[in-house]
């Protein structure tokens, strides 16, 4: 009996669908007083400030944006990469406050081809740095640079590392002990997938100075960590015109009440740096959350968000990833008035959903970021700023 309790806090999970609890959900269109929010207005400015606070205080910490020096600085260029296909820019963005500064190093391939400003992907890495070798002497599925550049996209990414390193012994070392220390005292402090939206909106900052970059049409893309950092990054900032999860499972996409696969219990003992202190107190409570991730997901409105599993990934929920896009896109449909319906059920493996707001699909496989996700995101975003290359 004592074995038993203990190992169902440590490693027990559960991936029978019967077995999920039921789990009414707070409503988007009611607001902590209890009024219901039925306009664009009320919307904007009272409810989805709410969910973002509430978002704030009990799971993924405060995002400061207070900064005395931004600056970018063009460290190295090759207008002749990719076989001549691309125009390589390195460039060092680099963030200074109360005397510390740090300095993060972004990576864009901008298509030759381009006759205008190209729209733009970026990548939140957490990966080997192998994955966005700029030499391009590696080339992995994961970060399929050519394949973008060659659809008329600029490709761009960093590595998380240089603003929160994804250990729990080192992530404070760069921003967050160096520009924003006080955060460090705060039970609603930053932490590292905060971090990560933060630096992901220094790269938006910088492709807003790029002539070459039409910084309007900017997706910003993270799997499994980095896609709970990339709709934390979306539901804030509302500079991105299309937010894209992919596989971000617990803490991302997925309802935390299901309890299927990882829970909140298991993601705050296992990565406890990622989230906000707060966060613990939810641990085998989801029900006491003010929040589910579906309000994550209805905060990106009405900019379009793309939500992606794989087959195989049970343990990120596709179900649940997939219910809390259709329930919170409901900001999408009902309150912004767009156009078109995701299907009831779940979509069958490797049958895309594209309508203007919302994307999906399931990979065929296991957890990862392939060129067959990336082909998804493209035809998504050609169809949706209506480029010919679909
Ligand atoms: C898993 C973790 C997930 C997810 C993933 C990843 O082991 O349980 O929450 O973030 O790692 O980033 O690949």
């Amino acid at each position: 009996f004592f074995s038993f309790l203990h190992t169902r806090a440590q490693d027990e999970f559960n991936y029978d669908e019967s077995l999920v609890p039921d789990y009414p959900l707070p409503d988007p269109f009611v607001s902590q007083q209890g009024e219901v929010v039925s306009t664009i207005k009320d919307w904007e400015h009272q409810r989805r400030v709410e969910i973002l606070r509430l978002f704030e205080d009990n799971v993924y910490g405060q995002v400061p944006g207070s900064m005395d020096e931004l600056s970018f600085n063009l460290v190295s260029e090759d207008k002749e990469a990719m076989d001549g296909n691309a125009h390589l820019k390195e460039i060092d963005i680099r963030v200074g406050r109360n005397g510390g500064s740090i300095s993060m190093r972004l990576i864009l391939f901008i298509p030759k081809s381009a006759t205008k400003p190209a729209p733009v992907f970026l990548l939140i890495n957490h990966r080997d740095p192998e994955n966005i070798d700029p030499t391009r002497k590696v080339k992995m599925g994961f970060w399929p640079a050519e394949d973008i550049v060659e659809r008329g996209f600029a490709a761009a990414t960093f590595h998380v590392k240089d603003v929160s390193d994804d250990n729990n012994d080192t992530f404070k070392e760069d921003i967050l002990q160096t520009l924003y220390p006080e955060q460090l005292e705060m039970k609603n402090g930053m932490r590292g997938l905060g971090a990560w939206a933060w630096g992901a909106m220094r790269a938006m900052d910088y492709f807003e100075t790029d002539p070459q970059i039409d910084a309007k049409k900017g997706a910003v893309v993270g799997h499994s960590r980095g896609g709970k950092a990339s709709l934390w990054t979306g539901a804030q900032d509302t500079r991105w015109a299309i937010t894209i999860s992919n596989n971000s499972g617990c803490g991302g996409a997925a309802l935390s009440r299901r309890r299927f696969g990882e829970t909140v219990r298991r993601i705050n003992t296992n990565f406890p740096y990622w989230f906000t202190d707060n966060f613990d107190q939810y641990n085998d409570q989801e029900d006491l959350l003010p929040l589910d991730q579906h309000l994550l997901i209805a905060s990106i409105a009405p900019r379009a968000v793309y939500v992606a599993s794989a087959s195989e990934d049970q343990w990120a929920d596709p179900k649940g990833e997939y219910l809390s896009l259709v329930l919170g896109t409901r900001v999408h449909r009902e309150i912004f008035q767009m156009n078109g319906n995701l299907p009831a059920d779940l979509p069958e493996v490797e049958s895309p959903v594209h309508l203007p707001y919302a994307g999906h699909h399931i990979r065929e496989g296991k957890h990862n970021l392939t060129p067959y996700d990336w082909e998804q995101y493209m035809d998504f975003a050609s169809r949706l700023y209506g480029l010919a290359n679909e």
